[in-house]
This record gives C-alpha cells, sequence and structure tokens, in this order.
C-alpha cells in the first residue's frame, strides 16, 4: 500500500497537471497521462487494454489544456492532437502506489505479542462480507486460521479454490502430511520442523500452502508459525551488515527423488527494487550456499545463524494446536512454518496441503474492494 500519504491533484498552471504527494509537488508528466487515456481510440473497451503501443509516443509530448468538465473529472488535450477523460480518483489511486506496490493492505508485521492466533469460521458458502474479511486479515497478517472445516479428505482443496488455483506440484494437487515409512520428504516423518518456507528449491515458490488437519491424536506435533518479515525487519535493524549479506547471496536449493529434480536460486531475503521485503526463502534442510571466497563464506555463515537464531526465537514465533477441523492457510513467501515433534505411535495426526498463487487472494481483495471506491476532486 502507498507509503506516500493522500496524493492530490491540481491544475498548476492551463498546461500542467501537478501532484502532491507525501510533502512534495512535481508535474505529472504528459506521457504518463496519455498512457492512461480511457476512450475508444485509445484502449480497447471490453478488455481495458491498449490499442496502441506507447513506446511510439512524441517524447516531446505536452499538455495544452486542461479543464474539470465535472466533479472528479478532467478533460485533457494533448499536443500530438488527442483529447481524454479522466477520472480523477483513478489517477490519484494509482499515483498513490510506491515502485513495486501490489495494491493491497500493507503487511502487518507481528511477533510473539499477536498471542492465540486469531480465528474465522468457516463457512461453505461464503457471501463478499466474509470474503472480504478474510482476504483483508490474511493480506495484512500473512495467514489465517479457519476452523469449522469439515474433517473430510480433499476439503482443502474446496477452501483452496475458493481463494484462487490450485498450484499442482510433483507432490500431486494436494498432498498428505503424516508420518510414514520411507518418506520422500521429512514433513512425512514425525521429526520436529524447524521455521522454513515450503519448496524453495521451485521456480517460482509456491505462494500460499494450506494445511487442513483432519485428525490429531497425539502429543505433540503443535504448528509453529513466524512472521520472516518481522524477523528480517529486526535484522536490519539489529545488525545490518547480515541483513545485507543475506539480501544479496543467491543460495541454490534442491530436491531431488526417483522422478523429479528441483533447482532454484534465490537470496534468502529477497528485496524489491524499493529494497522493501518481497520473498523469504529458508529451508536448513535444503540451502547449498555457492562456493565463495572463505572470507564471504564466513560472513555469509554468520548472518545466517543470526537470522536463524531469530527465526527460531520464542520473541518472533507462535504455537498452536492444529485440531480436527482447522485449516491454516499462509503466505509461503513472507511467513515461515514448522512443527513441534510428536510419537505417531501415541495417536494419528493427518493434515492435508495444497497450494495456491498469492494472485488468487490479492485478486480476490481488489475484486470485493471495486464496489467502495470513492469520487475524488482536483484541488483548485
Ligand atoms: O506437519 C506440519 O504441521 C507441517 C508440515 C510441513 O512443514 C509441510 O507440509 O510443509
Amino acid at each position: 500500500m502507498s507509503t506516500h500519504g493522500i496524493p492530490k491533484l491540481t491544475i498548476s498552471s492551463p498546461t500542467e497537471l501537478s501532484i502532491d504527494r507525501g510533502g512534495q509537488r512535481f508535474a505529472i508528466h504528459p506521457i504518463w497521462l496519455r498512457e492512461r487515456c480511457q476512450d475508444p481510440a485509445s484502449i480497447d473497451l471490453a478488455t481495458g487494454q491498449r490499442l496502441h503501443d506507447p513506446s511510439g509516443l512524441d517524447l516531446d509530448l505536452r499538455l495544452v489544456a486542461l479543464s474539470e468538465p465535472a466533479p472528479g473529472r478532467l478533460h485533457v488535450r494533448f499536443s500530438d492532437g488527442h483529447e481524454a477523460d479522466f477520472d480523477c480518483g483513478a489517477i490519484l489511486a494509482e499515483a498513490a502506489l510506491a515502485p513495486g506496490d501490489h495494491d493491497c493492505p500493507a503487511p502487518q508485521l507481528w511477533t510473539s505479542q499477536l498471542g492465540d492466533p486469531p480465528r474465522a469460521r468457516w463457512r461453505g458458502n461464503p457471501g463478499n462480507p466474509d470474503l472480504a474479511d478474510w482476504t483483508e486479515r490474511f493480506l495484512r497478517l500473512g495467514f489465517i486460521l479457519f476452523s469449522g472445516v469439515p474433517p473430510e479428505p480433499r476439503q482443502v482443496l474446496k477452501v483452496a479454490s475458493t481463494f484462487g488455483f490450485t498450484r499442482d506440484t510433483n507432490f500431486g494437487a494436494m498432498f498428505d502430511v503424516r508420518s510414514t515409512p520411507n518418506a520422500i520428504d521429512l514433513a512425512y516423518t514425525s521429526i520436529p520442523l524447524d521455521p522454513h518456507t515450503d519448496n524453495p528449491y521451485r521456480s517460482p515458490v509456491p505462494g500460499v500452502q494450506l494445511l487442513h488437519c483432519l485428525v490429531n491424536e497425539t502429543s505433540g506435533g503443535l504448528s509453529t508459525l513466524v512472521d520472516g518479515f518481522a524477523v528480517a525487519e529486526a535484522l536490519r535493524m539489529r545488525d545490518p551488515a547480515a541483513f545485507e549479506i543475506l539480501s544479496r547471496t543467491p543460495v541454490r536449493f534442491r530436491y531431488r527423488d526417483a522422478s523429479t529434480e528441483l533447482v532454484a536460486s534465490a537470496p534468502p531475503i529477497e528485496l524489491d527494487v524499493a529494497g522493501r521485503l518481497r520473498t523469504i526463502h529458508f529451508s536448513p534442510r535444503l540451502d547449498f550456499v555457492p562456493l565463495l571466497p572463505p572470507a564471504d563464506l564466513s560472513a555469509y555463515y554468520r548472518a545466517r545463524r543470526e537470522f536463524d537464531r531469530l527465526l527460531c526465537a520464542p520473541e518472533f514465533e507462535i504455537r498452536f494446536l492444529l485440531a480436527r477441523g482447522d485449516l491454516v492457510m499462509f503466505d509461503n513467501c513472507r511467513l515461515l512454518h514448522g512443527r513441534t515433534g510428536f510419537d505417531p505411535a501415541r495417536g494419528m495426526r493427518h493434515l492435508q496441503g495444497c497450494y495456491i498463487d498469492i494472485d488468487g487472494p490479492r485478486s480476490l481483495y481488489r475484486v470485493l474492494r471495486r464496489k467502495h471506491t470513492a469520487p475524488a476532486r482536483i484541488s483548485a
């Protein structure tokens, strides 16, 4: 979401449209505006897609006339002869986005002080208010914990399809998480799992993971979640050198079984163009840093240890029992998950999981929000 406050449009001269944003005023570039023309000569009205190649626009394009024909509307004549009407609200909404913004709620970073994770009651046929509430909670906290999902096989796919399209992998559309002999992944054993992101060896990494509990009658086997963005920001503040190393050292992750071999490289802390956190890639079971000179590796290993120490610290972790009928859906690019160990001889524990892309909940959030956009005005 915006880091610039609420922007304001001003017709600053007969041939200049200005924006006030974050205490800064500057003229809007004529090509930026021309690219956003919404008239039938500029875009296909059915799809909203542009009908011309904006790279061909006159690089010296100017505004030659500006007026406000109705509240919240802007009429512009360009020096290439084109004329168009604009919705000021749409211009302002776009101007409010910082580079790399998703136009979704900003992450609300959390630590163990979040306490008992907030729960939502699952409804099989949710209405728009439920969906809006769930997607907003999910996007802010990076997870949502449902209770009341029928504890029946494949229900996880039904919940997933409410938010997006299932992402099939070599584990199938859905996978069973339970202790099995000859497990093809440590998740399918009963050992404790430290905080990790799933499938860092895939490109792209699955954006969202869902885990649904069918049975949990054993002792132990508690679920853990850590907000990787909160930990990375703590590292950035407490140990900037470690943060810097982890954000620029690509690490190789690998998965191999009889029929699959997946390899992907990414820095443990991936940043976007604005230097904000984009994705955490962290799995102590699977990471292999390339061979670098010893001094660089020593610095990297120190940085990784510090990051790992914070990721495992009680200060950042929430821990809860995923009971029969509970389902947790979390952002696999931001949160790390794990579990405490359990003894399969003392009772069954069976979860079913699947992945979707993060696009799904983000798209749902934006579509539901469309109906509530307020009109905007130009200031004098
Ligand atoms: O058993 C669990 O609670 C988590 C398993 C896991 O880490 C996974 O399926 O990715």
